[in-house]
């Protein structure tokens, strides 16, 4: 009977979207309508990435296609898309874009009460060798009687009302949160649809799986007590002292992978700081706070080497930050290695 609900009964990210707001009575649709436009901007984003490597084969790459129309780079193309969907959903305010290097305030006759951060292609230098890339974003609710400023988006990722990413790879995959858990949806390209795949993601509470770059090494910030954190963490999952098995390193180098596999097989993703990013490299309000809500909601905790990530107070919109998120238990030992070197000082 179930496999038959499957097939005649199909729970859609949109009905999934429309349920919850069914929750809320006083709720006028907003939300949905915002989420519905950035549904549709993943799925054409996901159709002109998948086109990218035929294109790059049949030569249409370069500076312009056979149109001889200008060619634009896929995370151009992916940054206008979103844009442009935001502002014609008519419930955007303040944008912010990976892309664009001030926040981008919607008209007044198309603006809304929502303001949304994302990356429209986040790893998108690994395009050209197929591994997977992705779109993330978070979404904040105007504050009561502005207009619409950058103060809106400055604010800590606990505010955010939504958050998700959608992943570009074997599959399409679309990981949502609206604060009532996290759930997965894959796209079925013969019904353009996105489908309830994942529902209500549990991350495992240890995992034996580890992530991050340790080419960085060298830079892993010495003079500080983060570098001999990471080494001893490391170290300890290379060579256990308790006589457990080691941890497997996975290390895609595109954060929607790395958070995905995290997600669903459990194990700790870090991005330490380092001498070439004394802040670490993600950004915090597209990248960190988003990925960060999921991982919370998904029963996970994300943290920046000095306390709860989704408690900072972003600065500027491009800000960055340290981050080691993913199973409850691995990052309490990262945090317990944290405050024993505070102890020691
Ligand atoms: P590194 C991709 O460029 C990205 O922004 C994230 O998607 C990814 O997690 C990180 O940078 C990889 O950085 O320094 O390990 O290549």
């Amino acid at each position: 009977h179930a496999a038959d609900a499957q097939r005649t009964d199909l729970m859609t990210i949109t009905r999934y979207v429309l349920n919850e707001q069914s929750k809320h009575p006083e709720a006028r649709g907003d939300l949905t309508i915002l989420l519905s436009h950035i549904v549709l901007g993943c799925k054409f984003v996901c159709s002109a990435v998948n086109k990218a490597g035929l294109a790059k084969l049949i030569g249409l790459a370069g500076d312009t296609n056979i149109q001889g129309e200008e060619q634009k780079k896929l995370d151009v193309l992916s940054n206008d898309v979103f844009i442009n969907a935001l502002k014609s959903s008519g419930r955007a305010n303040v944008l912010v874009s990976e892309e664009n290097e001030e926040p981008i305030f919607v008209e007044a006759s198309k603006r809304g009460r929502y303001c949304v951060v994302f990356d429209p292609l986040d790893g998108s230098s690994n395009i050209d060798c197929g591994v997977s890339i992705g779109t993330i974003f978070g979404i904040y609710m105007l504050q009561e009687g502005s207009e619409g400023t950058v103060a809106d988006v400055l604010k800590p990722g606990k505010n955010m009302v939504a958050a998700g990413y959608c992943m570009y790879g074997s599959s399409c995959t679309l990981v949502l949160s609206t604060g009532t858990g996290a759930n997965g949806f894959t796209l079925d390209p013969s019904l353009g649809e996105f489908i309830l795949t994942h529902p209500n993601i549990k991350i495992p509470k240890k995992g034996k799986i580890y992530s991050v770059n340790e080419g960085n090494a060298k830079n892993w910030d010495q003079p500080t007590t983060s570098y001999f954190i990471i080494c001893r963490y490391v170290e300890k999952a290379k060579f256990p002292i308790d006589g457990s098995s080691p941890k497997s390193l996975r290390y895609i180098g595109s954060m929607v992978a790395d958070v995905h596999r995290t997600l669903l097989y459990g194990g700790i993703f870090m991005y330490p700081a380092d001498k070439k990013s004394p802040n670490g490299k993600l950004r915090v309000l597209y990248e960190v706070f988003p990925m960060s809500f999921l991982v919370e909601q998904a029963g996970g905790q994300s943290f920046t080497g000095q306390g709860r990530a989704l408690d900072i107070v972003p600065k500027n919109i491009h800000e960055r930050s340290p981050i080691f998120l993913g199973s409850y238990d691995d990052v309490e030992e990262i945090k317990a290695l944290y405050s024993a070197a505070e102890v020691k000082k």
